[in-house]
């Protein structure tokens, strides 16, 4: 099939826009009572390999159990799917629970979408040489916008979206349902869904998940910093903030926050924003579901559930939903 570099699709306009894009964020950001930054920025090269680290420490329970639910069940899933299906990854990262996938199923193409050039061109060439006979067409681009698919001169069936990893966790619920409703537009109706959606459980199996020994999740939550300083010449001093993982018990979220050490100024695109002590910035909410609550969200975005797969603790589930 086509090397995918040269099948690489929408990445000179994302990374020429992209730094205009942060440096509006970050200065939005920033000005707001609590400071935030969205979460897609932690996902630049570096972040994108720390996020990889993560997945594999012990206390990142995430990855290892959908990973298990997907051994156990893909040659399922992939039934449901069916083959020529054209399958489209939204922040396919490594694409190694694709993989999987792919072992039991033939998709007309795949199509992975993912915000890091590096990590999408890495992952897309390890697997067309895996997969010699699927046609891989990468899209670097940010899903959470509409995207142009490249699928137009190709010959699939149904349209499906493989959305792993409880990725749709970090979006709040109602621009949850409307990111689901829009998967179901691009989709349309008999379009299918496999979606990783991980689940609430005890308060310290979550906390350490987001704040590990080794401080993997506190590099990975600092980088956005490092990148801003690099990228957009900020000047926020790495030793005066500290990363800190929260579980907000009554929204099922867990949070990711940067927090100010002390006192102090940072300056930003000729702005100036000032952090008292113990301020933050929240970097990352994460949303733990409920079986039923999400059922009824996605119902509310025009989806299906067709079959919902967990682990024997139920901590984690991977669901097939079909578009209405
Ligand atoms: C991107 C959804 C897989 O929210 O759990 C990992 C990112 N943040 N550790 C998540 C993340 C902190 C992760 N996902």
């Amino acid at each position: 099939m086509l090397t995918t570099t040269e099948g690489l699709f929408e990445v000179r306009p994302l990374a020429r826009e992209s730094r205009a894009e942060f440096l509006e964020d970050v200065l939005c950001g920033l000005a707001r009572a609590q400071k935030e930054l969205p979460c897609k920025w932690l996902y630049d090269a570096r972040g994108s390999a720390l996020f990889e680290r993560i997945c594999q420490l012990e206390e990142y329970y995430p990855t290892r159990v959908e990973l298990a639910i997907m051994e156990h069940h893909a040659r399922e899933m992939a039934a449901l799917l069916g083959p020529d299906c054209a399958l489209v990854e939204y922040g396919s990262g490594s694409s190694l629970k694709t993989r999987l996938l792919l072992q039991h199923l033939r998709p007309a193409a795949y199509v992975p979408v993912d915000i890091s050039g590096p990590a999408l061109t890495e992952a897309s060439d390890r697997l067309a040489r895996a997969f010699p006979q699927l046609p891989v067409l990468p899209v670097c681009g940010d899903f959470t916008k509409p995207l142009l698919l490249p699928l137009d001169g190709v010959a699939a069936g149904r349209r499906c979206v493989y959305f792993p990893g409880s990725t749709i966790g970090n979006f709040h619920k109602p621009e949850m349902v409307g990111f689901l409703a829009s998967v179901a537009r691009q989709c349309g109706p008999g379009g299918g869904l496999l979606l990783g959606v991980d689940l609430r459980k005890e308060r310290d199996v979550l906390e350490r998940a987001y704040d590990d020994a080794q401080g993997v999740t506190a590099s990975f939550d600092l980088n956005v910093l490092v990148r801003a300083n690099r990228e957009l010449g900020a000047d926020f001093r790495l030793d005066s903030f500290r990363h800190e993982a929260r579980w907000d018990e009554r929204q099922g979220r867990m949070e990711m926050h940067l927090v100010s050490t002390r006192e102090q100024t940072v300056h930003v695109g000729g702005e100036a924003f000032r952090f008292d002590e113990g301020e933050s910035i929240w970097t990352e909410s994460s949303y733990k579901y409920d079986l039923r609550e999400f059922a009824v969200l996605a119902a509310l975005a025009g989806w299906r559930s067709e079959s919902v797969w967990t682990d024997h603790r139920a901590w984690f589930s991977v669901q097939y939903l079909t578009c209405a």
